[in-house]
């Protein structure tokens, strides 16, 4: 039988209309539910406080970002490696902060890994520290006041990249050497190529010993009981192209065992390079183990309870489950295409980033081990190329159980285009239920590698409203100008609205040191200064005391002023440096302004008169 064409349009036409109809506005439906959930998880109002602090390193732009979560906002950077002239960090050549930066190495670093410091398997909140893989530096950050307290520079190692904190002490980080070098960095003999893992002074990042080893050494994770470190190592055939490095079907994670490497130091059985006591593990049996796990493996992750490193395979589909006592392999689970990373919710689960399958996949670490087939619980897309993946408390033996971090390597149409080139794009997501949920995509600078999230309740109390006052600080109403030949110092106070001295006076290529204390006593009130024409610019936060040097230019007359609006009268905050020619008389002022001022004898007594 024939059918007639329009007929049996029109029949099943209403069927299908009203079909995909009500498919798609249920449909609609739904995803305005979903997302409107999702919308009042991550809404903050204004005036309240996220849950958590992200740190997350800035990758080439040489810094840590640090965001609010859930609600993903942008808080702060701060610049450890590059100059950063809103800040007044190491961008003026006379600066402490610029020196400290020179001496450790060049003006751009290559951060990967934030660690949070822990104290009984808890974050205490004094120090984050983080690498410069491009200069093999590492910086710690004082979390009273997230600034840079130490930055250094670690002797023979290049390409410095896995960092972590020896647990449970914090006695010591220890940075992982990625690039093969000889010793001394000045052969190009491959034959004398290997890499070391670098054990510093947690506090003072002084190189305590190194342990060498044949190849390199990558990501790097902590056991919890103060034994064994561990490191992947992707380049066991100690190869140098790409082709030669994933020659071999198995390569390794180094095991290092802690107290047997100290107590080599101990008794000498070391070779001193460049200052270091580097311990040879050929003739030191015991420091070094190398499990093998398949080919070139990446991300090193021990769980919560210490029981087990997981090394993510990134070019076979596998995590391999080792021991972290025994140091045996024990479970190879597949769980999908190019693993990077792996993190924890502290109830068994374990998250793998997928680089190659833009996934993250949730599976149940025991249910693995046992083999049982539905180790898998979950998987969701992540919008593109995940690298890292960090879940709130994760390095912790207390993980949060409650948010994850996808950091994505590539944003592609996620945000508004910018130009050929794109934002990097993290991704939170819920981890608190049985299946994840992605609730919010935010953009970055780049480039996030790692990142760190803490609750803030472990820094409630601990980050200061103000600095404590500095031995170099300048008081109020003991500002002067103090000449020596031709060097001249400036012993200078601010406060809302003023400079004191409001002017001084100096011959032409006198060397000025500026000492600029802000003497606020309340949180936030920071004050700049900037002098035309002289390259300097500064911040002071509250209580804090900033020193500069500089060569006084031409003749004339320079304004400084301040660059922080503070009060209704920022504008008016400035003052004069008046350039004399040389050998012309000068006079000065100091001390006068800041007796007679009345809006800083009112702060003074604790009513500014401005606010
Ligand atoms: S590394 S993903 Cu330092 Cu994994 Cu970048
Ligand atoms: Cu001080 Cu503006
Ligand atoms: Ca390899």
């Amino acid at each position: 039988m024939k059918l007639n064409p329009v007929i049996l349009l029109l029949a099943v036409a209403p069927l299908a209309f009203t079909g995909c109809n009500s498919d798609s506005t249920a449909g609609r439906q739904k995803a305005a539910t979903q997302n409107a959930s999702a919308a009042q998880q991550i809404y903050v109002p204004p005036g309240k406080l996220d849950e958590y602090y992200a740190f997350l390193s800035g990758g080439q732009s040489g810094s840590v970002f640090v965001y609010g979560i859930p609600s993903c906002r942008f808080i702060k950077e701060i610049p450890i490696f590059e100059p950063r002239a809103g800040l007044g960090y190491a961008n003026n050549p006379g600066s402490e902060s610029y020196k400290r930066l020179k001496e450790s190495g060049p003006f751009w670093g290559d951060t990967h890994h934030p660690v949070l410091s822990q104290t009984d398997g808890r974050y205490d909140g004094r120090n984050l520290w983080i690498n410069d893989k491009g200069n093999d530096r590492v910086a710690r950050i004082d979390l009273r006041t997230f600034e840079v307290a130490e930055i250094r520079q670690v002797p023979n190692i290049q390409g410095a990249h896995g960092l972590a904190a020896c647990l449970p002490s914090c006695k010591y980080v220890f940075l992982n050497g990625e690039l093969e070098q000889d010793f001394a960095g000045a052969s190009t003999d491959p034959a004398q190529y290997h890499s070391v893992i670098a054990f510093l002074d947690a506090e003072t990042l002084e190189t305590r010993f190194q342990v060498q080893i044949v190849g390199n050494a990558d990501i790097a994770s902590s056991g919890k009981d103060g034994r064994y470190v561990f490191s992947t190592m992707y380049n066991t055939e100690n190869a140098t192209s790409s082709e030669g490095m994933i020659e071999r079907d198995r390569d390794a994670v180094a095991a290092i065992d802690v107290p047997a490497a100290e107590k080599a130091v101990a008794e000498g059985k070391f070779t001193r390079v460049n200052g270091v006591p580097v311990i040879d593990p050929e003739k030191v049996p015991g420091v070094l183990t190398l499990i093998p796990v398949p080919k070139n493996p990446h991300g090193c992750n021990v769980t919560p309870d210490g029981k087990y490193v997981l090394a993510s395979g990134k070019l076979s589909p596998t995590v391999t489950i080792i021991d972290a006592h025994t140091l045996k392999v024990i479970a190879e689970p597949e769980v999908g295409l190019g693993p990077l990373h792996t993190t924890f919710d502290g109830r068994g689960n374990a998250y793998t980033s997928l680089f190659v399958d833009s996934q993250i996949v949730k599976w149940n670490i025991e249910k693995a081990i046992k083999g049982e087939p539905d180790y898998i619980v979950d998987r969701v897309d992540v919008h593109y190329n995940v690298g890292h993946t960090k879940a709130a408390g994760a390095d912790t033996s207390h993980p949060s159980g409650d948010w994850l971090i996808s950091l994505n390597k590539l944003s592609k149409g996620m945000f508004l285009p910018v130009g050929p080139g794109m934002p990097e794009s993290q991704e939170l997501i819920d981890i608190s239920g049985d299946k994840m949920r992605v609730v919010a995509a935010f953009p970055s600078l780049p480039e996030p590698h790692d990142a760190v999230m803490c609750h803030r309740s472990v820094l409630e109390g601990k980050v200061v409203q103000t600095y404590e006052v500095q031995p170099a600080a300048v008081k109020l109403g003991e500002e002067k100008i103090v000449r020596n030949g031709n060097k001249v110092d400036v012993y200078m106070t601010c406060i809302r609205s003023k400079f004191a001295p409001e002017q001084f006076e100096v011959h032409e290529g006198d060397v000025v040191k500026l000492h600029l204390t802000n003497v606020e006593t309340v949180r936030d009130m920071t004050h700049g200064v900037a002098i035309p024409k002289h390259g300097i610019n500064l911040a002071v936060d509250p209580g804090q005391t900033a020193e500069t040097t500089f060569v006084a230019g031409k003749p004339g007359t320079y304004w400084y002023y301040c660059t922080w609006f503070c009060s209704a009268l920022h504008l008016e905050m400035r003052g004069r440096m008046l350039v004399k020619p040389p050998g012309a008389e000068l006079s000065d002022h100091p001390g006068q302004v800041a007796k007679e001022d009345k809006a800083q004898s009112a702060a003074q007594k604790g009513t500014p008169s401005y606010e």
